[in-house]
C-alpha cells in the first residue's frame, strides 16, 4: 500500500509496472497531464484578478490578450501535450475537429490519443465556483507512423488506458485511473506539488444525494421524474439531499467521497442530454467503474457504446452503484 504524502512523481515510479504498456510512456502521459494541470490552475486562480487588473475583454495589465479562461486552458493543455513524444492526437471540447500531431513523420512513434474537456463548468468562473479539467486517453488503433484518423478517437470507453479530473476548488485536485484503481493528488501550490492525499477512492455503495439540474423537471421523461419523487419521499433512509454545483468534476467528487448520484437526463429540450459521450461521459465513468460506481446512459453501460461523433452527446446516470441501480429502475 502506497504511503500517504507520496509524491505524484513517486507514485507514478511506484506503479508504472501495474501499467500495461511500456512503463515510460505513462510516466510522460501523466507527466504532461501535470505539468498543464498547474499552468492552469495557475491562471484559474488569478481570474477574478484579471478583470481587475485589465480590462475584461482585450487585455490585461500585462498587455497580453486577455483570453476567455477555456480558450487558454484548451491552448495550454494542447501545447503540453504537444511538447511531449507521447501524443499523435488531441480531441477538445474547444475544437471543432481533432488535432493531428506530426504523425506524418515517419520516425514518429507516438501511440495515444487525448481527448479533453479543459475547462468543464467554465461559467462558474465568473461565479468564483469550482471547475474542472477532464481528459480520457486512449492507444490508436491506426498503424504508428501513419496520420492519426478519426477511427484513432472513436472508441468505446472500455478502451481508455487512462482517465482523470483536475478539480480547481478550495483546493486543486488531480484525480486518475490507469485501470488500477483510483487515486486523488492534492496540489501544494507553495512548492507546485502534488501529494497522494486519497489512496483508492472509492464510491460508497449507496448515498443520499442526489445532483441533478431541478429546472429541467417538467421536461424530463417519466421515469426520471418518478426516481427524483422517489429521492424526496419521506420513507426508509429519504429524502435524500439535492445539491448541484453546476459542475460535473464537483459534483462527481463530492458524490465519490460522500455516496451520491449525478444526473443529465435527456430531455424534450436536449434529446440526447447534454454531457458530451468522449471527453466528459467516458472517462467519468472509467474512474466511477474503478472506485465501485456506475456510469449508465440510464439503460446502457457508458463505457460500451460504440461512439459515432467527435462531439456526440448522451444522457449520463453516474455514481454509487445501487442509486444508479435504482434510477434505472424508475426508467425501465
Ligand atoms: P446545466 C457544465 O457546462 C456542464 O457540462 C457540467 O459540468 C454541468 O454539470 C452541466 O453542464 C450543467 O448544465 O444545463 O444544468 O446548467
Amino acid at each position: 500500500m502506497t504511503k500517504k504524502n507520496t509524491t505524484l512523481g513517486e507514485f507514478i515510479i511506484e506503479n508504472q509496472d501495474s501499467f500495461q504498456y511500456t512503463s515510460g510512456e505513462l510516466s510522460k502521459l501523466i507527466n504532461a497531464i501535470r505539468l498543464a494541470a498547474k499552468v492552469v490552475n495557475h491562471e484559474v486562480n488569478k481570474a477574478g484578478l484579471i478583470d481587475i487588473l485589465g480590462a475584461a475583454g482585450d487585455t490585461n495589465i500585462q498587455g497580453e490578450d486577455q483570453q476567455k479562461l477555456d480558450v487558454l486552458a484548451n491552448d495550454k493543455f494542447i501545447q503540453t501535450l504537444k511538447n511531449r513524444e507521447i501524443v499523435c492526437g488531441i480531441a477538445s471540447e474547444e475544437e471543432d475537429d481533432f488535432i493531428s500531431i506530426n504523425s506524418n513523420d515517419e520516425q514518429h512513434q507516438n501511440k495515444y490519443v487525448v481527448l479533453i474537456d479543459p475547462l468543464d463548468g467554465s461559467s462558474n468562473i465568473d461565479v468564483n465556483v469550482s471547475v474542472g479539467t477532464i481528459f480520457s486517453i486512449y492507444r490508436r488503433i491506426t498503424p504508428v507512423g501513419t496520420p492519426v484518423t478519426l477511427e484513432d478517437f472513436l472508441q468505446p470507453g472500455d478502451n481508455q488506458v487512462a482517465a482523470g479530473y483536475i478539480i480547481y476548488g478550495t483546493s486543486t485536485m488531480l484525480v486518475y485511473t490507469t485501470g488500477d484503481g483510483v487515486n486523488g493528488f492534492t496540489l501544494n501550490p507553495a512548492i507546485g506539488t502534488f501529494y497522494l492525499s486519497h489512496p483508492n477512492m472509492k464510491f460508497p455503495e449507496t448515498g443520499k444525494i442526489y445532483s441533478v439540474n431541478e429546472g429541467n423537471y417538467t421536461h424530463f421523461p417519466q421515469g426520471v421524474k418518478d426516481y427524483i419523487k422517489y429521492c424526496q419521499k419521506e420513507e426508509d433512509d429519504r429524502p435524500y439531499t439535492s445539491r448541484y454545483i453546476g459542475s460535473l468534476v464537483s459534483d462527481f467528487h463530492r458524490n465519490m467521497i460522500k455516496g451520491g448520484i449525478y444526473m443529465y437526463p435527456k430531455s424534450s429540450m436536449a434529446e440526447e442530454g447534454k454531457l458530451r459521450l468522449l471527453y466528459e461521459c467516458n472517462p467519468m465513468a472509467y474512474l466511477a467503474e474503478q472506485a465501485n460506481g456506475k456510469a449508465s446512459d440510464g439503460k446502457r453501460r457508458i463505457m460500451e457504446l460504440q461512439p459515432t461523433e467527435l462531439h456526440q452527446r448522451v444522457p449520463f446516470f453516474c455514481g454509487s452503484k445501487k442509486m444508479v441501480e435504482k434510477a434505472e429502475e424508475f426508467m425501465r
